[in-house]
């Protein structure tokens, strides 16, 4: 599959500011989610797994009890693509469908 560019600093910005529960932290997005249980939270992780191996695009993250702390960058790239931003939504949708409180307090 080809690989897609690293987005510059512009367009970076600009696709950012769509995304709400998300930051850009040392080169990637960066969101935190805590959801009622382990069980949600791995549940959450089980629905993203599947979307990032169908997408061969794979999260850096780390769950501890109901907290998931999630880093995407595209490794190739060396930065930020687009294959984050759509991994990033395919992260919102099953934040939403596990009840996802927005971030980790
Ligand atoms: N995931 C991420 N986040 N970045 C990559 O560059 C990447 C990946 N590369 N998943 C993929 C796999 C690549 O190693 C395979 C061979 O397509």
């Amino acid at each position: 599959m080809a690989r897609p560019k690293k987005l510059e600093d512009a367009q970076l910005a600009e696709r950012a500011a769509e995304l709400h529960s998300w930051t850009i932290a040392e080169g990637k997005l960066h969101r935190e989610l805590r959801f009622v249980d382990f069980a949600a939270a791995f549940s959450f992780m089980t629905r993203v797994a599947f979307e990032a191996h169908r997408l061969d695009h794979h999260p850096e993250w780390s769950n501890v009890y109901n907290r998931v702390v999630i880093d995407l960058v595209t490794h190739d790239a060396h930065g930020i693509t687009d294959l984050d931003f759509e991994l990033a939504a395919a992260v919102d949708s099953a934040a939403l469908a596990a009840g996802a409180k927005t971030a980790a307090a």
